[in-house]
């Protein structure tokens, strides 16, 4: 090859587009110091390296005229039509014998600080390298501009004289002003409030039998997670405890690909067509003329829609329940709730829903309870998953499959295309196919919580969907919020949500950019970059190839028409003391109801799933029962069960562990220090959190001498904080805790919340000056009211850990409350 002089001022005859070039430096050397001072740019190139450069570009002349001649036509081109595209071929490509040939620029061998050591790997796009690369620690560094400029006075902005004008000059007053002035990105439209968490996905046993996806590809194989929990209705700085569905969204990032499954902590949703979604969310947020009420459903447009849209009322059964008001995230279910498809290699596919499992068991709040932690702690459930975290309690789900045939689906009295169905446990069991731990807290809400963006089209080679019209319109809603929500279409490279897998395509440009993609190449079919990226073909994603025929519709199936024989099956699968629950709430919702018509109509409702709820909930809105809304099906389906127990909460009480439950120890000078203390070390051994409690902070003396340090207050921390309360006795101790007003109201809730008391020597006396009963209403003992006159605190530990496992003591509930 001649070597050829390329000129600045006259472009080459061979290639007018030749760009002027440099001397490579070679790799790994740094264009600091030394080497770049090695050539001057003042005096313009030498020959010396105008030569070398002018071989690199007829190296890279050569290259491209090679790669282009190695693919003479398209040679996949024919596969894209008729029968031959249902085996997509993998697309062609040609070796790069050399990375200079398909770079962007002769000069990218000239690395420096900024640039780097070059694209030492081919291929490779480090952008999805572990979240490392951006987090930032700013431990012995000083102040500087975002432009790296070190800041000498963060104090004082520029003025003319010391009482003078400040200046426009400030470069740095008006960088740091304006930034703050765009701290804020919009909140998401619906599930605007929530706390997330790093962990990881294990697999118990190699799936591929059903799904070709990786991540169920091998027993152990773990797969990294980003879950983020999260009210719907509620602003972003919202109370956690309230009554709401709450979501369950997961980002697995697996070796194909991200895929989401965001789900709810309910099975079931209030509509059956992405239609209706703003109609649902206008209906439920505050009331646009005044913006209220916030983060509740308890108000007229929400009962004025769901009454109208009768497919609502199973949803409502299950809101309604305590599943509207969850313990913590760590103790509810996550549901996928569409119906999914799983496909394997051959490309058979398998109907799929799929279940989150909590190993804490599920467990709930009491309306009461939820409503004055609002007030007490509106962050409860945040700080509940970041406190078990941090501590080493790290929150686990078993994942589960519930698969069924296509021929299975035909069979079910309801469709498994409607959302607004579950399929009982009874007619398509669960199988356990891995479990999910959080083990790790994000470093920066706002970087990770904030930006994470779940989007149910996030699927991966072997999930797919159903044809649920529901899921088509968050297959696209997910994605296209984001562009607002977060700005611009390149929202994947935020470090959150990029994929550890890596991400090779022609995509180019938008808002916010960050990949700097090399070469010439945005476009396929290419020869000159070699062909790259190429198309998977059939190890890419392939869409189960689903037959239809069809006219093109506006409807909904038959099946779709029937709302209520579900709802009457979740009401005929709760205890007593849950149904007790459902009436309340219903009646709480409504009674905030205005309009007696809507009230109404939403009775009418509920005579259609169960006579006795309709009874019970009229009765507490002060109305007779109205004539049942007319049904849209005149002839509904025989149902396959009438009763499933795995839908109650009690179902799933846990391991019966007391790890991360709450404990109040009552402190106060005269305390019976050492019975104090024993409680709370064999509390603490348990897992459990123990706190003292007093009137005031600071050191209480015991009878007995021995100093306890109060860790929190009867009013910085009331009762409905804790799960449970124990009162060590002590005659001084007592007779001052019976004349605090705050320790009195503790003990009250504590009972009132169904939740366990120990009370050992004279703390007997304070409950009953609470005017706590000894007994159930029923007359038979309360398990969970451990009174003990001559006992020691560690003989009576195991009782009281045993009350506390049971979580709650609902035997002792009245309505209205005694207590
Ligand atoms: Fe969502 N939903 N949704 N949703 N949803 C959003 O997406 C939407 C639905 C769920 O932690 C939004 O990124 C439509 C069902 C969760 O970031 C938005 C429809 C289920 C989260 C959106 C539904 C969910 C969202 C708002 C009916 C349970 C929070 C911001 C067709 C299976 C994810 C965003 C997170 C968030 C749309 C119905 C769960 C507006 C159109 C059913 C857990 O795109």
């Amino acid at each position: 090859m001649a070597t050829k002089k390329p000129s600045f001022s006259k472009p080459s005859s061979k290639n007018s587009a030749k760009p002027p070039a440099r001397t490579p430096v070679k790799k790994g050397a740094r264009a600091s110091g030394a080497s770049v001072g090695a050539r001057s740019t003042v005096s313009g190139p030498s020959d010396a390296d105008m030569a070398a450069a002018a071989d690199v570009l007829d190296q890279k002349m050569d290259g491209a005229e090679q790669l282009a001649a190695a693919m003479p036509f398209n040679r996949t081109k024919a596969a894209e039509y008729g029968d031959a595209s249902a085996l997509p071929p993998q697309g062609a490509i040609t070796d790069v014998p050399d990375p200079a040939i398909t770079g962007s620029t002769l000069t990218e061998a000239n690395l420096s600080d900024k640039t780097g050591d070059g694209p030492t790997k081919l291929g490779f796009n480090p952008s999805n390298t572990p979240l490392d690369r951006v987090r930032v620690d700013s431990t012995a560094r000083a102040l500087t501009t975002n432009m790296g400029v070190p800041v000498a006075d963060n104090q004082n902005s520029l003025k003319a004289g010391l009482r003078g004008p400040t200046l426009l000059e400030d470069f740095i007053l008006r960088e740091k002003i304006t930034h703050f002035d765009h701290e804020r990105i919009p909140e998401r439209v619906v599930h605007a409030r929530g706390s997330a968490a790093h962990g990881y996905f294990e697999c118990y046993q190699p799936m591929t039998e059903v799904t070709r996806a990786s991540l169920f590809a091998e027993a152990g194989k773990r797969t990294p997670v980003f879950t983020r929990f999260s009210t719907v209705i509620g602003e972003r700085g919202s109370t956690d405890t309230a009554r709401d569905i709450r979501g369950f969204a997961v980002k697995f990032y697996t070796d194909q690909g991200n895929w989401d499954l965001v789900g709810n902590n309910i099975p079931v949703f209030f509509i059956q067509d992405a239609m209706k979604f703003p109609d649902l969310v206008h209906a439920a947020k505050p009331e646009p003329h005044f913006a209220m009420p916030q983060a509740s459903t308890a108000h007229d447009t929400f009962w004025d829609f769901v009454s109208l849209m009768p497919e609502s009322t199973h949803v409502l059964m299950w809101a309604m329940s305590d599943r509207g008001i969850p313990r913590s995230y760590r103790m509810m279910q996550g549901f996928g709730v569409h119906t999914f498809r799983l496909v394997n290699a051959r490309g058979k596919s398998t109907f799929v829903k799929f279940h989150w499992n909590p190993v804490a068991g599920t467990h709930s709040l009491d309306w009461d309870e939820a409503v004055k932690i609002s007030g007490a702690d509106p962050d409860f459930h945040r700080r509940d998953l970041w406190e078990a975290i941090e501590a080493g309690a790290y929150p686990e789900w078993e994942l589960c499959f519930q698969m069924f045939s296509e021929k299975q689906a035909e069979s079910f009295s309801f469709d498994v295309l409607d959302s607004t169905k579950i399929i009982p446990e009874e007619l398509v069991p669960l199988t356990p196919v891995g479990k999910m731990v959080l083990n790790r807290n994000p470093d920066y809400f706002f970087g990770e919580t904030e930006q994470v963006a779940f989007c149910t089209a996030n699927v991966v080679p072997g999930i797919d969907f159903s044809n649920d019209p529901l899921l088509a319109g968050r297959n696209h809603s997910y994605q296209d919020t984001q562009i607002s929500r977060l700005g611009g279409p390149n929202f994947h490279e935020i470090p959150i949500n990029a994929s550890v897998a890596q991400v090779h395509n022609n995509q180019r440009d938008g808002m916010h950019r960050q990949a700097i993609n090399r070469g010439r190449v945005a476009y396929e079919p290419n020869s000159l970059g070699g062909g790259c990226p190429f198309q998977a073909g059939a190890a890419g994603f392939t869409s189960f190839r689903e037959p239809i025929e069809a006219d093109k519709v506006r409807g909904k199936p038959e099946k779709f028409a029937e709302h209520y024989l579900q709802a009457t099956l979740f009401w005929n699968s709760q205890t007593d003391v849950e149904k007790a629950h459902i009436v309340r709430a219903f009646r709480f919702e409504l009674s905030r109801v205005q309009v007696p018509a809507i009230r109404k109509r939403m009775v009418a409702s509920l005579a259609n799933v169960d006579d006795d709820l309709a009874e019970r909930v009229a009765e507490g809105l002060g109305i007779e029962v109205p004539e049942p809304l007319p049904r849209a099906i005149k002839r509904p389906p025989r149902p396959e069960i009438d009763r499933s127990p795995p839908l109650s909460l009690f179902a799933r009480p846990g391991d019966g562990s007391i790890r991360t439950r709450r404990v109040a120890i009552f402190v106060a000078d005269g305390v019976d220090g050492a019975a104090a203390q024993a409680l709370h070390d064999g509390l603490l051994a348990q897992g459990a959190v123990p706190r003292y409690v007093g009137a005031r902070l600071g050191t209480v003396t015991g009878a007995d001498g021995v100093a306890i340090e109060v860790d929190a207050t009867f009013e910085n921390m009331p009762s409905v904080l804790y799960d449970a309360a124990a009162v060590p006795g002590g005659k001084q101790a007592i007779i001052m805790l019976g004349g605090l007003g705050h320790a009195m109201e503790f003990l009250k809730d504590q009972y009132r919340h169904a939740k366990p008391i120990l009370a050992l020597g004279e703390a007997g006396d304070l409950l009953e000056s609470a005017g706590i009963p000894s007994v159930l209403p029923s007359g038979e003992p309360d398990p969970g009211l451990i009174v003990r006159k001559q006992a020691d605190a560690e003989d009576v530990l195991p009782d009281f850990v045993t009350a506390i496992g049971q979580h709650r003591h609902h035997a002792r509930e009245t309505d209205p409350p005694l207590v």
